[in-house]
């Protein structure tokens, strides 16, 4: 019989599929399913029943003796290990960086050596100030750690998906951080910088302005894990084998290129689907579209650095792409996800003092501070100071060194020789150090009196913010007006609102006007006090995301509503289109069950309508018949995926017959280039190539009044 079914991208999985690991090996028994191991307790004790307590008497107490029953509990009440104090909620996934040449007359860090030459990775992407189990489209940095296990050890590049910070000296981190999270007193809110206490720390530190352009900007809502650019945000060295120093700042580019979505779709998409960016990370790697990025270094010398017009040590300042290109040397691709999420990336502990041979720190006072943080915070949350132990912390290479005991010492070297020197002789001496092949830290010169100062080249706090402003386009300058209106809206004291109206004053006086009238100011504040004044640098395009567009649709997903009785062919067309642009969908239907297309065929649902709203798609389709038309004008959750999708500024793809619907959705009369009707299966293609603009901004002036 033929096979009757049309089944989006997306195959299900079924629980055949898995592959049981649990408790591999040992005596295995019979039962309905097939042949299983034993159920054991914790000393492979087998176990006769997990279901019922050891009790005194039919309806007795439990009996103390009942040490299965007790270790379950006990393992059971200690699963937890202290959330990370900032980026708490991450998703991870395994891969490789692939050099693209050798940089070995820049450095000799084994990864960059070798032309083609992989290297083992692991990345957690992360938000920072929500809880653990927070919602993914918090607007938020996000955190962009990779742990590279070259043949030299581990180097963990802790970057985010932004180039610059808050502070520029680390003893400032836990008063940012205390203020970004929930306020003490009452505990809320999570996830969210739009409270008193966080712009109230920030309108009070003028160095924070330029990261909070970049924070309101579309950068904090990525669209996706996948669609966004990663920095190391600091200046650091790379060092040749001749110990010839140069500066490098380093940069990770999405092949598929950058996308946001809107702040409304943000706000909804964290209701409809919390876990929307682990969700994306995991199914596009389970489905082989394999996410990439490009690294990107910035190389310069100690010339370029004096003459460049801010100190290359003030991780408040980048250097534009501009001035100084990004040479491209290698790629970084994930393809494959965790076994489990608790092993790999919760328990991955990622150190800036990392490193390895021919990479080195420079003076930039943040990441010296983060220096002594990282490793200070991993014994925390792990526990013990043999985290690096764990299978996803160790180096893929042999580690030799006279370290032991401790808690969960689990790699406990045989022999005498615990200490050097000793006089043991050959091996039984154990390891020696080997000055030629071993790190040698940079041999700056430095001198100078202890002085708790913060540079004069730190000082100017606002040109590269309205550079950034400068550099978006008309659209993202709206969003990023926008985003500090909503904001500081939730801020209660109007004071600190004004506060923050007067640093934007010194940025762009546009952008203020814009604030101050969107939070109804009674009077325009005075500028704040600048260190310095702003200078008026030239725009660097490459900061915008709208106007470096990435002209495929690749990666990204059509929502695909369907009623029965649907024009089988349109469906098909429609399909095919978006699977040959390597883009992914999935058929949203009245119940999940699927619905019968013209010719009989079964559709299966990937979801039902009130469980994927429109926000969950980059595009969508509405195909339907007559009949479902009918039906569909009727149903509150159809009338949101169109209004919604309207209002998100989506291209639509519908057939006539789906009419009724965009009427009752009230966006019939307001049809603009973003629309496009399916008459035949051969339109779908035209469709999907105006997808690849992913948005019709030229719609949102007028979706937006307020
Ligand atoms: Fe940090 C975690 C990135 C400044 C102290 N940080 C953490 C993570 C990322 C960053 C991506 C999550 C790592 C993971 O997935 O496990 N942090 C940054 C960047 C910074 C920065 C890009 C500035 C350029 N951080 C910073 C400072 C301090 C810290 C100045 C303290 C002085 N960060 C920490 C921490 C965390 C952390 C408390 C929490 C959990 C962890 O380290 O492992 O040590």
């Amino acid at each position: 019989m033929p096979d009757n079914r049309l089944t989006s991208s997306r195959e299900s999985a079924t629980f055949a599929d898995q592959e049981v690991i649990r408790g591999e090996g040992g005596e295995t028994h019979q039962v309905a399913g097939g042949d299983v191991p034993v159920l054991t307790t914790q000393q492979g004790i087998p176990v006769s029943d997990d279901q019922n307590s050891l009790k005194v008497g039919y309806r007795g107490p439990t009996a103390l003796e009942d040490f299965h029953f007790r270790e379950k509990i006990f393992h059971f009440d200690h699963e937890r290990i202290p959330e990370r104090v900032v980026h708490a909620r991450g998703f991870g996934a395994h891969g490789f960086f692939e050099a693209y040449e050798s940089l070995s007359d820049i450095t000799r860090a084994d990864l960059f050596q070798r032309a083609g030459e992989k290297t083992p990775a692991f990345v957690r992407f992360s938000t920072v100030a929500g809880n653990k189990g927070s919602a993914d489209l918090a607007r938020d940095v996000r955190g962009f750690a990779v742990k590279f296990y070259t043949q030299e050890g581990n180097w963990d590049l802790v970057g985010n998906n932004i180039p610059v910070f808050f502070i520029q000296d680390a003893i400032k981190f836990p008063d940012l951080i205390h203020a970004a999270k929930q306020e003490p007193d009452r505990g809320f809110p999570q996830a969210q910088t739009a409270h008193d206490n966080f712009w109230d720390f920030i309108s009070l530190s003028p160095e924070a302005i330029h990261m909070s352009l970049w924070a309101m900007s579309d950068r904090t809502i990525p669209r996706s894990f996948r669609f966004m650019e990663g920095f190391g945000v600091h200046t650091f060295r790379l060092v040749n084998a001749e110990g010839k120093s140069t500066f490098v700042k380093f940069h990770w580019k999405p092949k598929l290129g950058m996308q946001s979505v809107v702040w409304n779709e943000a706000l909804k998409i964290n209701g409809a689907d919390p876990d929307f960016h682990r969700r994306d990370l995991w199914n596009s790697i389970q489905a082989g579209d394999f996410p990439e990025w490009e690294l990107g270094l910035q190389l310069f010398d100690e010339d370029f650095a004096e003459k460049f017009d801010f100190d290359v040590l003030d991780s408040t300042k980048i250097i534009p792409e501009e001035i100084l290109p990004i040479r491209v040397v290698g790629r970084l691709v994930l393809d494959r996800c965790v076994d489990n999420f608790f092993a790999e990336t919760e328990q991955v502990a990622f150190c800036t003092q990392n490193i390895v041979p021919g990479i080195d720190f420079t003076n930039d006072p943040l990441l010296q501070g983060r220096n002594f943080s990282y490793l200070d915070t991993q014994l925390k949350r792990l526990g013990s100071p043999n985290f690096t132990y764990l299978p996803i912390n160790a180096p893929k290479r042999p580690v030799n060194h006279f370290q032991q005991d401790g808690h969960m010492a689990m790699v406990n070297p045989k022999g005498r020789a615990n200490y050097e020197p000793n006089s043991w002789g050959g091996a039984a001496g154990g390891p020696r150090e080997a000055p030629d092949v071993g790190f040698k830290s940079y041999p700056a010169e430095e001198q100078g009196p202890k002085l708790r100062i913060r540079p004069e080249s730190f000082a100017d706090h606002y040109s590269q913010a309205r550079q950034f402003y400068k550099s978006q386009t008309p659209v993202e300058q709206t969003h990023i007006a926008d985003a500090f209106t909503f904001e500081l809206s939730k801020v209660k004291t109007v004071a600190i609102r004004a506060r923050m109206v007067s640093h934007l004053l010194n940025v762009d006086q546009g952008l203020a006007q814009k604030v101050a009238t969107g939070l109804r100011l009674e009077a325009m504040p005075k500028p704040a006090d600048a260190a310095r004044p702003t200078k008026d640098l030239p725009p660097s395009p490459a900061l915008s995301i709208l106007g470096n567009p990435p002209d495929t649709f690749k990666g990204r997903k059509v929502g695909i509503l369907l009623s029965d009785g649907v024009d089988i062919d349109l469906v098909k067309g429609l399909k095919d289109a978006i699977t040959a642009e390597g883009a992914m969908l999935e058929f949203v239907t009245p119940m999940v069950g699927g619905v019968k297309a013209s010719d009989g065929t079964l559709i299966e649902g990937d979801e039902k309508i009130n469980g994927a709203p429109s926000v969950v798609y980059d595009a969508v389709a509405v195909l339907l018949s007559d009949d479902g038309a009918k039906l569909l004008s009727k149903e509150a959750t159809a009338r949101d995926f169109v209004t919604d999708a309207f209002a998100h500024v989506k291209f639509i793809a519908y057939n006539a017959a789906a009419m009724p619907l965009l009427e009752k959705a009230c966006v019939a009369a307001d049809m603009d280039g973003g629309f496009t009707e399916l008459k035949s299966a051969a339109d779908a293609k035209t469709f999907i190539t105006t997808c690849r603009k992913l948005r019709f901004w030229e719609r949102e002036p007028k979706v937006k009044q307020v």
